[in-house]
Order: C-alpha cells, then sequence, then structure tokens
C-alpha cells in the first residue's frame, strides 16, 4: 500500500513538473499551463476556488440520492408518502444557489474587470487576425508591422515545433504593461494565449483590448480559437518574452526591418502659437 502511495506520488510529481515549467501544450498534460502573467495567476485561483465549490456541491448531491435510495426503497417504504409540496425546503433550494451564485459572482466580475484594459500601459502590441495568418503592430516603438506566418512542416529546422513555431514571433519585453488592441481584416479569430490568461476575438469592424504583464522570460505559444476557415489550425501564436534592454534592441533593429512603407510614423502634431496680451504688437 506504502509503495503504491509512493508510485503516484512520484507519477503525480513528475506531471506536475512537466507542466509547471512548460510555457506550450505538453504530451498528457492535465490542468491548465503555468501563468505567466497576473491575470492568469488570478483565473488559476477562481479556477481552484470553483473547482472546491462543484466538488463539495457533487459529493452533496450525490450524497443526498445514495441516502434518498437507500432510505426510501420499496421494502423498507412500501407506502410512499404524497406530500408534493415543503414552502421550506422549496426556499432552501432556492435560495442557497443565489447566495452561492452571488458569491461566485463576486470574485468572477473583479477578474473581468482586471483583464478588462490598463489605463497606465507601458507599450502598445495591435494584433490584426487575417485568414490565416496574423499581423502585429507596434505603434510605440516606429509603428513598423510584420506578419506572423507558420513555418510549414517541410521547412522546420532542428528545434522548431511543428505547427506552433512562427517565422516571426512576437516579441514583447517582461515586467511590463503592455496594452493589446485587437482586430480583423476579414473573419472573427481569437487570439488566445493560455499561460497569459488572453483570449480575445478578433472581429472585423471592432477593436477589444486588454493587457498583459509577462512576468517570467521564455517562448510561450498560443493558437487561434476561433474557428475561421479552412486553415483555422495553421495560424500559432509566438511570443518571445525577453527583457526590457533585450526588447529595446530588438525593436530598434525591427523598426528597420519592418519598416513600413505604407503609411508614415505618427505626424506630430503642428505646433500652435498662442498670443499672449502685451506680446504681440
Ligand atoms: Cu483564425
Amino acid at each position: 500500500m506504502k509503495r503504491l502511495f509512493v508510485t503516484i506520488s512520484v507519477l503525480m510529481g513528475s506531471l506536475f513538473s512537466v507542466t509547471s515549467w512548460a510555457n506550450e501544450p505538453t504530451p498528457w498534460q492535465i490542468g491548465l499551463p503555468p501563468p505567466a502573467s497576473p491575470t492568469a495567476v488570478m483565473i488559476h485561483d477562481f479556477h481552484d476556488i470553483l473547482l472546491i465549490i462543484i466538488t463539495l456541491i457533487t459529493i452533496f448531491v450525490l450524497a443526498l440520492l445514495l441516502y434518498t435510495c437507500w432510505r426510501f426503497r420499496e421494502s423498507k417504504n412500501p407506502t410512499p408518502s404524497k406530500t408534493t409540496h415543503h414552502t421550506g425546503l422549496e426556499i432552501a433550494w432556492t435560495a442557497i444557489p443565489v447566495v452561492i451564485l452571488v458569491a461566485i459572482c463576486i470574485p468572477s466580475m473583479n477578474l473581468l474587470y482586471f483583464a478588462d484594459s490598463t489605463d497606465d500601459a507601458d507599450m502598445t502590441l495591435k494584433v490584426v487576425g487575417h485568414q490565416w495568418y496574423w499581423e502585429y503592430q507596434y505603434p510605440d516603438h516606429g509603428n513598423f508591422t510584420f506578419d506572423a506566418n507558420m513555418i510549414p512542416e517541410d521547412e522546420l529546422k532542428p528545434g522548431q515545433k511543428r505547427l506552433m513555431d512562427t517565422d516571426n514571433p512576437v516579441v514583447l519585453p517582461t515586467g511590463k504593461r503592455i496594452r493589446l488592441l485587437f482586430a480583423s481584416v476579414d473573419v472573427i479569430h481569437n487570439w488566445s494565449m493560455a499561460s497569459f490568461g488572453v483570449k480575445v476575438d478578433t472581429t472585423p469592424g471592432r477593436l477589444n483590448e486588454t493587457w498583459v504583464q509577462i512576468d517570467k522570460a521564455g517562448t510561450y505559444y498560443g493558437f487561434c480559437s476561433e474557428l475561421c476557415g479552412v486553415n483555422h489550425a495553421y495560424m500559432p501564436i509566438m511570443v518571445k518574452a525577453v527583457p526590457p534592454a533585450e526588447f529595446a534592441a530588438w525593436a530598434k533593429k525591427a523598426k528597420v526591418e519592418f519598416a513600413r512603407v505604407d503609411e508614415p510614423e505618427t505626424p506630430a502634431l503642428p505646433t500652435v502659437k498662442v498670443a499672449q496680451n502685451g506680446t504681440s504688437k
């Protein structure tokens, strides 16, 4: 018995140690990917609370069912009661679930507003969905833009991941608040990064917003999570989170490499001269 317990512990340990260090889906993964942003941490905490609540409810209902089956079985209870209403019970089984739902609603709303948007962002990344690739724009770093296409299987280099690596990964700084804006030029896509707790639709004619702060450097993977057409499965998301200094060096290089020719950099506002009393004659 003790040996079985040790074996199970070791197996569980190895399973969770694999998932807790990977930023990408792993074979036989159980549970959510490890959180890499404050939003993802809050989502995990909320998930854990919900798991406890639903487990308790399920156990309670199952116990009640089993007890009823046993207590009121035909041999023990040949003449069943004809009672159909019980005011006290009916109030209880309406009021208690309402209280539970309200208790769940409070942290849920809290999380929703936490993830909604940020006022004090350090930078902005705009994500544009295309059939079937992603376009990224960096308006604060020279307004350069580039497309990220999945690397086809026959062009994969050693170390690159099938169906997951892209030709141009999104590079973002760690520890900074990044405003994420989402748009689409054709159909609805969904930019889903489980490690960041981000899963937002890119909708034509609409600009959606959320934010992320990546706490740990590394390469993160995600996928389009809205059925968007025949190549829906082939538009992965690859994000490289690097320290701010490394990001600044990359942005400088990327500005030259991906310089936009269609649109100039945001023009400077025209200088307005204000005449002051007594100074202009
Ligand atoms: Cu898509």
